[in-house]
């Protein structure tokens, strides 16, 4: 059965990585069988050292968009079928907002403006003496990540006016449809789920969540996705 491997969930939503939020409403989604391995130990033995990554049929996979386009090829299920070529082409567009530009945006929220929340949720198991060193360390490395990214270079002003930007893309084009391209869910509504879920229902307070629960559908985007992916 294919394995999927990913952080442990924490805040009470699937999981705090928007990306291993995507990969598991995707799983979901299709309705393909899999398994859950959780933690953080995942990370070293991943291809890519990121998380997501899958086990199937003997291949390991990792990213996850790569990896929905490998699954949508060898079990022929496609969320996508019957979109036109200009859907397919403005759903694309959807998920590389969010991937490129709202992910680091949530991120630099989380790890610049909210360290000490960070560092206990994910760090607050290690060890006392690792706990003490580990954790700043990681930090140091993921900020010069943001800066060398771009997103790092930019105030935190600026950067909550970027979100709310691309959140506002999104609420608008979601109107009062469902889903983001209508009536049927389709693949894009993996990373949608994974990526609002991860800015309006977690401690993490900034503006652009304000802002986010502000825009009610989509709260009852995220509500729709719940009871038909996760309930029970
Ligand atoms: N493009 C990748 C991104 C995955 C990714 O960035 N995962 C982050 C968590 S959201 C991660 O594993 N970070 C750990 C690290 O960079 O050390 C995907 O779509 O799977």
């Amino acid at each position: 059965m294919l394995k999927l491997y990913q952080f442990d969930p924490v805040w009470g939503i699937p999981n705090p990585s928007p990306f291993c939020m995507r990969m598991e409403t995707y799983l979901r989604m299709t309705g393909q069988p899999f398994e859950v391995y959780t933690g953080v130990q995942y990370l070293s033995k991943a291809p890519k050292k990121k998380l997501p990554y899958i086990e199937d049929n003997g291949q390991t996979l990792a990213d996850s968009a790569l990896i929905i386009d490998s699954l949508k090829a060898t079990y022929g299920k496609n969320l996508d079928d019957g979109m036109t070529t200009e859907e397919c082409a403005i759903a694309t567009a959807f998920e590389q907002l969010m991937a490129e530009s709202l992910y680091w945006t949530t991120f630099c929220i989380r790890w610049r403006e909210h360290w000490p929340l960070v560092k206990d949720v994910f760090f607050g198991d290690l060890p006392p003496v690792i706990k003490q060193i580990l954790p700043g360390q990681i930090r140091r490395k993921t900020l010069k990540r943001f800066k060398e990214q771009g997103i790092g270079l930019h105030s935190p002003a600026e950067i909550h006016q970027m979100g709310i930007r691309d959140l506002g893309a999104i609420a608008d084009f979601l109107a009062d449809k469902p889903f983001l391209m209508g009536e049927h869910p389709r693949t894009v509504d993996a990373m949608t789920y994974g990526m609002l879920v991860n800015l309006i229902e977690v401690p993490v307070e900034s503006p652009v969540k304000a802002y986010g629960q502000s825009r009610g559908n989509l709260q009852a985007y995220c509500d729709r996705m719940k009871a038909r992916y996760y309930a029970g």
